[in-house]
């Protein structure tokens, strides 16, 4: 019944945003002696606008003290995104940003099962790349059937463009698979490719709502919490209950449509 599973990263497989990229984005503006640090709430706020740069020149166009000039605040927005990225690189690779809870166990679930993955995000291949190599290894690429990032999506989430370039490569229909994702943003990019979504809800985005999710809940590494419920038996959110979750949907899905 899935066909494959879909992967976002940022607060799916790591509390990337918190634990990585703030801390690199407050390291870089240090380094550069750009006088802003960005507060834990702040940069919560600044998560409604996708992508690091982006994000960047965003909260820079609203400060009074930026540079006036459009291009030498896009000239700054590179230079401190591009050393936010060396900073973020190495705090994964000190190993300080662990998988979240049942993340690892699902994954070599389904490397067992031979059901292929997907990467969906849109941030950069580079960041990817740090946090996949420090937890499979430097062959992390050959999990994956497809790992599609900002560099082939530059159409941010929520637009779908990540999520079709994925079914493309995978030569899937939508509803033969399933995406993982954490945000407002990415479950509406996966939506508006047809893919059906779980939900679990990361530090940034708690109480998410998921809207037409096939199930939300607070993590892969318990059964607790689920809705729809969870069976209470397992561990963990495997594959059984992954598909469980879609067949409850179809056959739902089934009862409307009569
Ligand atoms: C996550 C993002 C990214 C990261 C930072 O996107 O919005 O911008 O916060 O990464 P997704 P970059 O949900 O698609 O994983 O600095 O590389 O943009």
């Amino acid at each position: 019944m899935i066909r494959a599973l879909l992967w976002d990263v940022d607060g799916t497989l790591a509390e990337t945003e918190r634990d990585g990229h703030l801390v690199a984005f407050n390291r870089a503006f240090e380094a550069l002696d750009v006088p802003w640090r960005w507060s834990e709430p702040h940069y919560g706020e600044l998560l409604a606008v996708a992508g690091g740069r982006e994000r960047l020149l965003h909260d820079i166009s609203r400060r009074e003290e930026a540079p006036g000039d459009a291009r030498q605040r896009e000239a700054l927005a590179e230079t401190v995104h591009r050393l936010k990225n060396q900073i973020y690189a190495e705090i994964v690779g000190r190993g300080d940003l662990p998988l979240r809870a049942g993340v690892a166990e699902l994954l070599s679930e389904c490397c067992r099962a031979h059901l292929p993955m997907g990467i969906v995000t849109t941030t950069s291949r580079g960041n990817v790349q740090a946090l996949l190599e420090c937890h499979l290894g430097s062959h992390w690429q050959g999990h994956f059937a497809t790992v599609v990032c900002a560099e082939e999506a530059p159409r941010k989430k929520p637009d779908p463009q990540v999520y079709r370039l994925a079914l493309e490569a995978l030569r899937l229909r939508p509803h033969e698979t399933v995406a993982i994702e954490d945000a407002p943003a990415g479950i509406e990019a996966a939506q508006r490719a047809g893919v059906p979504v779980i939900v679990t809800h990361s530090h940034y985005f708690p109480g998410c709502a998921a809207v037409g999710a096939l199930a939300f809940g607070p993590s892969l590494g318990c059964s607790e919490g689920w809705r729809p419920g969870a069976d209470p038996s397992a561990a963990r959110i495997g594959l059984d209950q992954i598909m469980r979750y879609k067949e409850r949907a179809a056959s739902l899905q089934k009862t409307t449509a009569r």
